[in-house]
């Protein structure tokens, strides 16, 4: 009951930002894999977020004056269930829901007419084409009534920043989903870093993570896994995961479970052998302390701007003490000469998406800052591409590190520091048998 009031409030303060609006929403479908092989269901994030509901093919309504929500469903069908799964129905969401309304998803056409008269604005998710052009084609019917004296909505507005600015800040209950996805990910990153040997395939230690995130109640990863052996770690979205780890690599992995719908979102690099290559140990060390420095900055009244200056402002000073780079620091940072070894941000809301689909800038077009709930990612890398201009023996290291936080009202808790880090940790880490994490 109290998870059911909170999706009631977070449609409340939607409804508070529509002015007057109407919000429109359609939840994931059911997605082709081939022919009548379907992927697993996964429901729309701002669906999620506003109805806490997983079932596919439903819409939701809320209106803002008066406020109202109301759900669509797919209505109990003893065939369908029998082939496809039990379904809630029109009775039970009314019964356990706290919606106004609930109604047959077939209803959905005429419903929306009725909720669409009188209204000035209509908020959709642009991003679902099909719903778009759904959208445009109930207005259409709707202008048609010429006579009829109520205003009529006359476009579209994007409902992304509204439902994603509420999203920005964390719940108590959203917290404890992200900390659970968070625990889940420790196990798997340990267990990994205890199978990882040469002879040992990539795949092998991706089916490990997906093991421990099922074993332990994450029915999925909360994106592809990124088990990257060797130069694959240049790859930055690398996921064939399909090679044979070799002696003398480091392995890097982003990989992370998905709890209830929240994301986690960890990377770690690792030496494939017992120890770190002297090399790589030094590199990883510079990763390390780039990403130690960000963490300095995740506080409230910081940025991701400040974050990812501070983390950067560290690997240039590696590089250049490397004599990978040459000139001042400062200099470089200004100029973005760092970017052939480290092109990627340090870091992105995460939440029920792993890259949460958020505001970055407020309306005048500077980063936000920091407040007390919001959760992201900070990750900083090095990546010595075949045709960068650096000696020979550095090329083909990748490394990135890779934790989620959460700002507090006096600093920050980082969800994923108990995922061994530093070369100690890893090292001992590396002692240890996967067997003991699948029992
Ligand atoms: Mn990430």
């Amino acid at each position: 009951m109290q998870i059911e009031t909170e999706h009631k409030a977070r449609r409340k303060n939607l409804a508070d930002k529509l002015a007057g609006g109407v919000a429109v929403l359609h939840g994931s479908g059911i997605q082709t894999r081939s022919f009548d092989t379907t992927f697993p269901h996964r429901q729309d994030s701002n669906f999620k977020y506003l109805t806490g509901l997983d079932e596919p093919e439903a819409f939701l309504i809320i209106t803002s004056d008066p406020f109202q929500s109301i759900l669509f469903v797919r209505p109990k069908n003893d065939f369908e269930e029998m082939w496809g799964g039990l379904r809630m129905g029109v009775e039970k969401a009314q019964q356990i829901l706290d919606f106004d309304e609930v109604h047959p998803i077939e209803d959905f056409s005429k419903v929306i007419i009725e909720k669409l008269k009188g209204s000035r604005k209509v908020f959709i998710d642009f991003s679902n084409r099909k719903f778009v052009t759904k959208m445009l084609d109930h207005m259409d019917e709707l202008a048609r009534f010429r006579k009829l004296k109520v205003h009529k909505p006359s476009g579209l507005e994007d409902i992304t920043p509204l439902v994603g600015s509420l999203r920005l800040i964390k719940s108590a209950p959203e917290i404890e989903s992200m900390r659970r996805a968070a625990e889940i990910t420790n196990i798997a990153h340990r267990a990994a870093m205890a199978m990882s040997k040469p002879g040992v395939n990539e795949s092998e230690i991706e089916a490990l993570l997906e093991y421990i995130y099922k074993k332990n109640g994450a029915r999925h990863p909360a994106y592809e896994s990124i088990v990257a052996g060797g130069d694959n770690a240049l790859i930055l979205h690398y996921i064939e995961n399909n090679r044979e780890l070799k002696s003398g690599q480091m392995l890097l992995i982003d990989a992370g479970s998905e709890f209830n719908t929240y994301a986690s979102d960890v990377t770690r690099t690792t030496p494939v052998d017992d120890k770190f290559d002297p090399l790589h140990q030094e590199l990883y060390e510079i990763v390390l302390e780039a990403q130690k420095s960000g963490l300095s900055r995740a506080s409230v009244g910081h940025t991701i701007g400040d974050v990812h200056e501070s983390a950067t402002r560290i690997l240039i000073r590696g590089l250049l003490d490397h004599k990978i780079l040459t000139g001042t620091v400062d200099e470089i940072w200004e100029k973005g000469l760092h970017k052939p070894y480290y092109p990627h941000g340090t870091s992105h809301w995460l939440g029920l998406d792993v890259h949460d689909n958020s505001p970055y800038l407020d309306d005048e077009l500077n980063d936000l800052k920091f407040v007390p709930g919001m959760v992201f990612t900070i990750e900083p890398g090095l990546y010595f591409q075949y045709n960068n201009e650096c000696p020979e023996r550095y090329k083909g290291i990748g490394i990135r590190i890779e934790d989620d936080v959460l700002i507090t009202d006096s600093d920050h808790d980082n969800l994923t520091s108990m995922i061994p880090k530093t070369v100690h940790e890893i090292e001992e880490m590396k002692k240890c048998d996967y067997r003991d994490f699948l029992l």
